[in-house]
């Protein structure tokens, strides 16, 4: 026994130090030879906390992955020239060295562009700013630069023999990202370009292959990939490559103003169940875990701060059931195949009507799947002389060619539902502490004798476009001129100002006349607002926000933000428009907000604060309170009800961007959700008429322990902090619906058992979660046999077969039994 230990561990230890081969044939990835089938999901470092890092890939290995892939993010590894920051949840080579702690691969996508809903796609934008400067083409500066970043992330790597080759975990990388998309628009240089990123991935000689994602023409031996919806359709460009999709988008981003896209569990299954059926041996969710856009960090324009993206591990890194189980279930099946699906022969026969099956044989093995790609009709297909029901829009899946293991449209899995519950509610003992608010204004811009007061960035006799006097260093940029008006100017009683967007703010001798923003997905617009000018100088000043930079599509790094003019006085003379343009005046710029300068989000910032006279709707103002950690693990968000937007810090950090007030359309959103068709992200969307995004995720890791959190508030548009609250996300009850010939498992999160039985029935049980109703036909001892075995702990499972919790008393087509389950977890009571 021992003896044994020890040579398992003494070979653990030896794998670990030595290198394996990676390759590929035209079925698969090959890992020391063998041919392998290989699920993967993409955790992006930056949006959860390395604290987080270890929690959420054990999720994804229990989850049945094996690879975790991941972006590099440009600008915030570089955020000025040279000067690297690879620090907290920056830190690369800690997350790729947890990844190889949980004995997962890793997949790198250095790109350096990596479009994902982040900030400019992840490009610098002091690289923008850079002299003769294009990006993604056969540009000699951007070339320079792309390669000088790229070589330092293969650098690192290589200094901590994370490769395969040298025994680290990555197993494959990819160069640039998405490039075919958009190629044509480069012509020429565009082609000359693909073939440079090519060459130089090459040259890095790091032993494992290097992919291209959507790049139909990616030269040999660079593997392309499909990204989508579906993958099931597509080939690779040559022969000798195997068939990989990279992105299979578990879900959709949100938008500010937009609806909250959800994917079903169903529909990412069957499209995980086809692409297998077509000889897929390798895919990548997109995203397994989405996470928080903390600070600046999301693109756009309009990315909200959650990048929850309806994945199986949420943005605090719980699990979204059923998404997780069910496709946990399937990934555990497909493996089980493994041999079977990456040597086999295949046969496929259309039925017609979008009805197919599929053989694989391998040396007297077979495994077969059933396909429904109808959707709208439940199918009976008669395959090798058995009749089997194969649902719309569903795979069925048969690892002897015989019995029915899974279907994708028959979910087994858990359903979990969760809450935000605020701390009164689970600390009774704990009087309910109040927030006291302290306050400051943002000191507005002030101008003497048509001179800025203090220090400004630049002067320019033109508009100058945003991101080019910020480098981002802020969302927010002044732009302030003075008019003289004399005794012969007619009465100018409106400004008009165009925009490219995102935010526009227009102050008069220091009075707000206004602001407007950007909506429908026109960013660029012209507001006009009234206004009164004194005789003598006037000060015009215009504070233009950005709220995200634009990360996807050709030449994406151009289009400008702010105001871009013209910007004019009017006035009405016996009905005609008189004009007076302040265009190419003489503006004075000045990049960011006094707060964000003397960093008032900082804890210790304690001066000049008001306790008194809280502003309510009013602009431009600080709020700042003290607040108690809530109890416990479960992960924190606070409820930003009362405020319209600003930018959020708890003890420092940004939280993020927050927008409460902007509602989602009223329209486009359904009771329910039929998953039968092809998925587009304006199909399944919920909370029509509702902020997009009320909570904002507070990492565990940015609080203390004791009373003297603090929360920092900058409000833009005027709201008020006295309905701001803490809470934590848990579960409120698990479902479970799951037919005979199953193992159901049932489970609550670390830290809580199952403290209730609401419903159990087995039999023919209708309805939802929370909503179940028994029938006729039911076992009476469903409810006693799960107590037996759930009550008091965190997990259990329950083979679903008349054996173990019938009789039923009805008789049933085989298998249609079902066990439906509504429980409640609690957190095991702790004495301090
Ligand atoms: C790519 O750039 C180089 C250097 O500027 C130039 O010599 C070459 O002609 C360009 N290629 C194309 C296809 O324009
Ligand atoms: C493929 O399957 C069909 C239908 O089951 C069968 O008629 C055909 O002979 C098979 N083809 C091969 C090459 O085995
Ligand atoms: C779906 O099935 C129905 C009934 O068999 C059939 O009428 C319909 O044409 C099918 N749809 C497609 C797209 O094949
Ligand atoms: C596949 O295997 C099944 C049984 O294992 C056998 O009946 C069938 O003929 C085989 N088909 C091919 C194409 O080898
Ligand atoms: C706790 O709850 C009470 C009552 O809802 C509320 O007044 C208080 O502000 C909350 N405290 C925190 C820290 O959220
Ligand atoms: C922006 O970058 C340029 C070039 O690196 C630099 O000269 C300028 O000072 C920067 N401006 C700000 C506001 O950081
Ligand atoms: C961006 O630059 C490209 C190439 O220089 C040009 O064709 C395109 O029109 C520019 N787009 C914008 C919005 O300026
Ligand atoms: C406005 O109309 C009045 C009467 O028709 C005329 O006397 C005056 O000159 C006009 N003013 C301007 C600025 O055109
Ligand atoms: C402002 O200056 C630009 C560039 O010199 C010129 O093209 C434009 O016509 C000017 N606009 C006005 C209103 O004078
Ligand atoms: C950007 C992109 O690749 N979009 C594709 C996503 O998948 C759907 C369905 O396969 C395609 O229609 C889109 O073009």
């Amino acid at each position: 026994m021992t003896w044994a230990l020890l040579l398992l561990s003494f070979t653990l230890v030896n794998l670990a130090i030595n290198a394996f081969e990676v390759s590929y044939d035209s079925r698969a990835i090959t890992i020391d030879g063998k041919r392998k089938v290989l699920f993967s999901g993409s955790i992006h470092y930056p949006r959860s906390t390395a604290e987080m890092w270890p929690s959420l890939i054990n999720k994804a290995k229990e989850g049945g992955l094996d690879v975790i892939e991941t972006y590099v993010f440009w600008n915030a590894h570089e955020p000025q020239p040279r000067q690297y920051d690879f620090s907290g949840n920056l830190d690369l080579v800690k997350f790729i060295k947890t990844i190889q702690k949980e004995g997962l691969y890793a997949m790198l996508r250095i790109g350096p562009y990596v479009c994902a809903e982040w900030n400019y796609g992840g490009f610098p934008v002091w690289l923008h700013n850079m002299p003769n400067m294009e990006f993604r083409t056969n540009n000699t500066a951007y070339m320079n630069e792309m390669q000088t970043f790229t070589t330092l992330i293969v650098d690192k790597m290589r200094h901590e023999n994370l490769f395969a080759s040298q025994g680290g975990p990555i197993i494959l990388a990819q160069i640039e990202n998405e490039y075919g998309n958009i190629m044509s628009e480069y012509g020429e240089n565009g082609k000359q370009y693909v073939q440079w990123c090519a060459q130089l991935a090459e040259s890095y000689k790091i032993g494992v292959p290097w992919v291209m994602c959507q790049q139909s023409d990616a030269p040999d031996p660079i593997i392309n990939t499909c990204n989508g919806w579906y993958c099931d359709q597509f080939s690779p460009n040559s022969k000798s490559k195997p068939k990989m999709w990279t992105e299979n988008w578990t879900g959709w981003f949100k938008n500010w103003g937009g609806p909250i896209p959800h994917r079903t569990a169903r529909d990412v299954a069957y499209a995980v169940a086809r692409f297998f059926q077509y000889g897929g041996t390798f895919q990548n969710y997109y995203m397994y875990h989405g996470g928080t856009n903390f600070g600046r960090t999301s693109g756009g324009p309009y990315i909200t701060t959650s990048y929850d993206y309806d994945a199986p591990l949420d943005e605090y890194g719980n699990k979204n059931q059923p998404k997780w189980g069910h496709l946990k279930q399937l990934h555990e099946l497909l493996k089980s195949m493994e041999d079977v699906l990456t040597q086999g022969t295949t046969n496929h026969t259309d039925y017609g009507n979008l009805l197919t099956a599929t053989v694989y044989n391998y040396s007297g093995k077979s495994a077969c799947f059933l396909g429904n790609a109808n959707s709208s009709n439940d199918a009976t297909i008669m395959f090798q002389s058995t009749q089997y029901i194969v649902p719309a829009w569903s795979v069925s899946i048969l690892p002897n060619c015989v019995n029915e293991v899974y279907n994708t449209a028959k979910i087994n899995a858990q359903t979990s539902i969760m809450v935000m519950k605020d701390n009164k509610s689970d600390n009774e003992e704990e009087p309910h502490s109040t927030l006291n608010w302290q306050w400051m204004h943002e000191p507005h811009v002030q101008m003497k004798d048509g001179q800025v007061l203090g220090s400004v960035s630049r002067k320019a006799a033109q508009l100058l476009d945003q991101k080019v006097v910020t480098n981002d260093t802020s969302d927010y940029l002044w732009y302030i001129t003075s008019v003289d008006i004399s005794e012969n100017d007619p009465i100018w009683s409106k400004i008009r100002v165009s925009t490219n967007g995102h935010v526009l703010h227009v102050f008069v001798n220091g009075a707000q006349a206004g602001y407007q923003y950007g909506q429908n997905g026109k960013y660029s617009f012209t507001y006009e607002a009234k206004i009164k000018l004194k005789k003598g100088t006037n000060e015009i000043s215009l504070l233009s926000g950005t709220v995200g930079l634009p990360n996807y599509g050709a030449h994406f790094s151009n289009v400008s933000v702010g105001v871009c003019g013209p910007v004019q006085l009017v006035a009405l003379q016996n009905n005609t428009e008189v004009v007076k343009d302040i265009t190419n005046n003489t503006w004075n710029y000045k990049v960011g907000l006094h707060g964000e300068i003397v960093k008032l989000y900082c804890p210790e910032n304690n001066k000049g604060w008001n306790t008194n006279g809280l502003p309510t709707n009013r602009v431009f103002v600080w709020y700042k309170t003290l607040f108690k950690s809530p109890k416990g693990t479960d992960p924190v968000v606070v409820d930003l009800k009362g405020l319209k937007k600003g930018q959020a810090w708890v003890n420092g950090n940004n939280i993020g961007r927050y927008w409460t007030r902007y509602l989602a359309d009223d329209n486009g959103c359904t009771a329910t959700c039929n998953y039968r068709g092809p998925y587009s992200s304006d199909k399944c969307i919920t909370k029509c008429g509702r902020p997009t995004q009320r909570w904002y995720h507070v990492p565990r890791s940015f609080l203390r322990q004791d009373n003297q959190n603090t929360l920092v508030l900058f409000e833009e548009f005027g709201g008020h902090p006295n309905e701001v609250k803490f809470a934590t996300v848990m579960v409120e009850k698990i479902c479970a619906n799951s037919y005979e010939g199953n193992v159901l498992e049932l489970s609550c999160r670390e830290e809580q058992v199952i403290s209730k039985i609401k419903f159990a029935s087995f039999g023919v049980p209708e309805g939802e979660c929370g909503s179940f109703k028994k029938s006729q036909c039911e076992s009476p001892n469903a409810l006693s046999i799960l107590s037996k075995s759930c009550l008091g702990k965190q997990s259990c499972s329950v083979q679903v077969s008349q054996r173990m919790l019938g009789p039923t008393g009805c008789r049933m087509p085989q298998n249609q039994n079902k066990l439906a389950i509504e429980a409640v977890c609690e957190s095991i009571a702790k004495k301090y």
